[in-house]
């Protein structure tokens, strides 16, 4: 009996084992004479990549000094005694998240200005030293029991870029970074994603600092393997406008020219630590024409981030400037439905609340989404396709990690979608099962209107989702055309409202 358990104990572990070693990595060296097309369509995301996909919806908090002194970029020489959000309740702004669908947010720890939200032993220029709660605040700590009470995603905004530390142009300041982050990763629990951007001055020495980038992401990936790091990082690329609309044909595997076997050998994990370099910001950025020459790909997806107001900080001016439900509307259409996670920036005001224009607007965007996607239409249609799996059910069975595919090694593929009755339609919904990887190159929708088919839109990219408006139309019959893919389409959602 013993030594059944024995052996049952081994198989499981040795089968966890090979799971683990045949996990794709989310890059790929492409050699001369490999097939870049087929390598391309391989790429899988990372684990943490996936679940940060999947969250669709996150949100920025910008708070700080710049909140007190109405700047948006502190110079680092604020006196930390302006520092008093007497109402401050990170409750409120984690409900109104929840309540709008977000799934993550992301506290900005440290500004430019260099002002701690937490009481950081490394610097003066923090709470610690302002009245709020006697010094005794942590607003790091009050948003992360914030996020675990609610069930919803915590990351940290820590600026490279500080104009108040003295040391910020040596070397000694990535020591004072790397103490900075171990002390945000290591007492608040899980972080979800680590946030930096590029900003990068001179210091009091008038030297540019050089940032240890490599030396803080092995940082990062020790203290919080799960973490995604975005931007300035590995994991997640900037969309490349601040604007809230995303690339209609959004690659999320995109050529890497730092990805040489050198480079991979230093890492000894599957998932890269160190940022891909390559143009980020062109309109495609990894079409047939963008890879061919590639010798290295990898899985890069986008973020879109935009604040609900001009600024990325609160200014009472500003209080009838907040996007209106509509244009949240308009902008969810064009980061989320565009293969993009969406950042909106949500920013407390000086009391330390998120203040009523705001939360407005965020429960009619949530009402406005909710009204659209009610009831997926396609669930009450016949769904039938010639050439793919006759389990067409796995197009709506709201599971991302089932999906639909073609016969043999078919490309293309037409799924006819017949309702019993005529109905009107205003949107398509498609998702890939990104966990085969990126294909769909272009798809096209039309309806028969009782003479011809017609055209109703089209698209190139999928890639998580793509959601399409167009003026509404009535019609019984339907058929969705996958024009070209990489390899075999794997469609995992389809939605018609
Ligand atoms: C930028 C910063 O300079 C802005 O203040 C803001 O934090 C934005 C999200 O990132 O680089």
């Amino acid at each position: 009996m013993k030594k059944m358990f024995f052996y049952i104990a081994f198989f499981l572990a040795n089968s966890l084992l090979a799971q683990e070693k045949t996990k794709a990595p989310n890059f790929a060296i492409i050699n001369p004479g490999d097939d870049v097309i087929a390598k391309a369509a391989a790429i899988t995301p990372s684990e943490r990549q996936l679940r940060w996909q999947q969250l669709e919806l996150t949100a920025f908090f910008h708070f700080g000094v710049n909140t007190f002194t109405d700047r948006e970029w502190g110079d680092g020489k604020e006196n930390p005694q302006i520092f008093n959000p007497l109402s401050l309740d990170a409750k409120q702004w984690v409900r109104i998240c929840k309540d709008a669908g977000i799934r993550q947010v992301i506290l900005t720890a440290k500004h430019h200005d260099g002002f701690c939200l937490w009481p950081s032993k490394y610097t003066e220029h923090s709470v610690k030293n302002s009245p709020w709660k006697n010094g005794k605040g942590d607003v790091v700590k009050e948003v992360a029991e914030a996020c675990r009470q609610y069930g919803i995603g915590f990351g940290i905004y820590l600026s490279p870029w500080d104009r108040n530390a003295a040391v910020y142009g040596t070397d000694a300041y990535n020591d004072f970074f790397i103490n900075q982050l171990t002390e945000l990763l290591t007492q608040y629990g899980r972080i979800d994603e680590v946030w930096f951007d590029g900003a990068n001055g001179e210091g009091p020495n008038g030297k540019k600092q050089v940032y240890d980038f490599n030396r803080w992401y092995a940082h990062i990936r020790r203290l919080q393997p799960t973490a995604t790091i975005a931007i300035m990082g590995p994991d997640v690329r900037w969309v490349g406008t601040e604007s809230g609309y995303g690339r209609e044909t959004e690659w999320s595997v995109v050529p890497a020219n730092n990805l040489d076997p050198k480079s991979i050998a230093a890492t000894s994990q599957k998932d890269i630590a160190f940022k891909p370099q390559g143009d980020m910001r062109g309109e495609d950025l990894g079409g047939r024409d963008k890879i061919k020459n590639a010798k290295g790909l990898v899985w890069y997806p986008a973020e879109t981030d935009v604040s609900i107001r001009p600024g990325w900080f609160y200014h009472a001016r500003e209080d009838d400037k907040v996007k209106t439900p509509e244009k949240l509307l308009d902008i969810y259409f064009s980061s989320v439905g565009r293969n993009s996670v969406l950042l909106l920036n949500i920013p407390p005001d000086r009391r330390g609340l998120i203040s009523d224009s705001d939360v407005k607007s965020l429960t009619g965007w949530k009402q406005l989404r909710d009204t659209i996607f009610k009831t997926n239409l396609v669930k009450t249609a016949t769904v039938t396709s010639a050439n793919g799996s006759a389990n067409t059910k796995m197009l709506f069975d709201e599971n991302g990690a089932t999906y639909w595919t073609t016969k043999g090694k078919d490309t293309t593929a037409v799924i006819d979608i017949q309702f019993k009755a005529a109905q009107t339609l205003t949107v398509l919904k498609l998702q890939e099962n990104i966990r085969m990887g990126q294909r769909v190159e272009k798809f096209m929708l039309e309806y028969f209107d009782g003479k011809e088919w017609k055209k109703i839109t089209e698209g190139t990219t999928i890639g998580y989702k793509r959601l399409l408006r167009f003026k509404p139309v009535t019609a019984k019959e339907l058929r969705l055309h996958i024009i070209s893919s990489r390899l075999n389409p794997a469609i995992a959602e389809m939605g018609l409202y």
